[in-house]
């Protein structure tokens, strides 16, 4: 299937490679923007200045996949979802049944990886140990070799799309083994080729799953984290690394390193935390009022409350709502799942009290802690791996369609203090 992919990708490249070229050559000296000292100063918020037809994010709709909501997408497979992002167009059932059998072919790690997982000591954090282990895999890199070996530029994307697919395919192992030996969970659970990715991933993982409703959270998981634009942190990190034409294990690790933070993806772990902290500060299932106070008094110390505000978004983010739905429905009862739609009822009043966030709203990150813990995930260090295993589905495309565009080297202008105050006086 892969080739299929392959194959349409092979055929749109050139249309979209005149079409820039065209817009870029007509309308070259056309403003697109205009950049004021305050984005300077706030970390170059809302400046235009990225192309990536993956996906959009607009303030008031969330994510958006290549014209679909991403409320519109939570029933599809995350492989579809890659299809999606990477060619524009959702796979056929053929397509997306040789895609997979593609994806099962190359999902052999090579065995030096679990060597090198073994030799961290147990607490390294899991994001340590992902991003370490794709570092470790650099040398299987079919970009750096192909490149070495003087492959033309506008041929540099074939390579790059088999080092994605070939990390794609062995990511779930990796990160359900880190999973397992962080966290005590026994040997590592081999992978079943029969099931979908998602399905595979919660297998190995080893989370008791009777109903396959662990497997159906995995789907929804892999699916709403796989792509948001290229200007968040750690896409855009994987655009800068990549931009160099360091191959994906490179850009990869480096994007997780970005994703890594509690501002951005380490966020899903915070909040757990926070709802725990919550629970036992308290000392029971708070009441509303409880909540009221516990929460104020963490924006009152200056702390931020993980899983609320967002650098582009000033709606609740679509892909809280969906967890939100998938909580609904199955696990309704559920303590920690209660105190989320309570923190949802009670803190973006909060918030717009304090008037400090643009977005008092959820992020993505706010509910899904507590479906993972209900189901028995209860290390919630081990939450943004999972991030982390969607969001290379969307690096993947971001940086084959940015190798097939033969996108240049990122490399904006910094200012001097002194050019700015110049700029302000004259
Ligand atoms: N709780 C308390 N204060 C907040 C929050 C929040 N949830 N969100 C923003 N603020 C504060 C922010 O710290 C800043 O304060 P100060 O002026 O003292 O520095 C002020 O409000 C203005 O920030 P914004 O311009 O609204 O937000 P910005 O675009 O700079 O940052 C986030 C966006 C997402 C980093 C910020 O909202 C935040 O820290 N949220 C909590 C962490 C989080 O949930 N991150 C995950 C984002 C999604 N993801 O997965 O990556
Ligand atoms: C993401 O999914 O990457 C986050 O919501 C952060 C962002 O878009 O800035």
């Amino acid at each position: 299937m892969s080739k299929t992919i392959k194959n349409k990708l092979t055929e749109q490249i050139p249309g979209l490679r005149e079409e820039a070229r065209t817009l870029a050559k007509t309308y070259g000296s056309k403003v697109m923007d205009q950049v004021v000292l305050e984005q300077i100063y706030g970390g170059m918020r809302g400046i235009k200045s990225l192309v990536c037809d993956t996906s959009s994010v607009g303030l008031d709709t969330g994510l958006i996949i290549r014209g679909i909501p991403i409320l519109e997408l939570t029933d599809r497979l995350p492989e579809e979802v890659f299809c999606l992002l990477l060619t524009g167009e959702l796979p056929d059932e053929a397509t997306l049944k040789e895609f997979q059998d593609d994806l099962n072919k190359r999902a052999e790690v090579p065995s030096y990886v679990w060597d090198v997982l073994n030799a961290l000591p147990k607490d390294t954090h899991p994001m340590i140990a992902l991003s370490t282990a794709i570092m470790s895999m650099e040398k299987e890199s079919e970009f750096r070799k192909q490149y070495d070996g003087g492959l033309s530029k506008d041929k540099l994307w074939e390579p790059m799309y088999e080092d994605s697919l070939n990390i794609i395919a062995r990511v779930t192992q990796i990160a359900a083994f880190i999973y397992r030996r962080s966290f005590g969970k026994g040997d590592m659970i081999p992978p079943d080729p029969s099931l979908d990715w998602a399905a595979n991933f919660a297998k190995m993982l080893g989370v008791k799953d009777e109903d396959g409703t662990f497997a159906k959270l995995m789907r929804l998981y892999l699916v709403l984290h796989s792509d948001h634009e290229s200007g968040n942190a750690s896409a855009f990190t994987c655009q800068v690394v990549s931009s160099t034409l360091s191959d994906a294990y490179y850009s990869f690790s480096a994007a997780l390193n970005a994703l890594a933070g509690p501002l951005h993806g380490l966020a899903n772990q915070e909040c757990l935390r926070f709802l725990l902290n919550m629970r036992n500060a308290i000392g029971h299932q708070p009441s509303d009022d409880e909540v009221r106070e516990y929460c104020q008094n963490l924006l009152d110390t200056g702390k931020v409350v993980s899983g609320y505000g967002h650098a582009v978004l000033r709606i609740t983010d679509p892909r809280f709502t969906a967890f939100l739905k998938f909580g609904k429905e199955h696990i309704a009862d559920d303590e920690t799942f209660r105190m989320v739609e309570q923190i949802f009822e009670i803190v973006p009043d909060l918030l717009m009290k304090q008037g400090k966030a643009k977005d008092p709203w959820p992020n993505v990150d706010a509910a899904s802690g507590s479906l993972l813990y209900h189901y028995g995930m209860t290390e919630y260090q081990f939450y943004t791996v999972l991030f982390g295993v969607s969001r290379i589905l969307g690096f993947s495309a971001q940086i084959i369609l940015a190798r097939a565009m033969q996108s240049p080297l990122i490399r904006p202008k910094s200012v001097t203090t002194g050019w700015i105050k110049k700029q302000v006086q004259s």
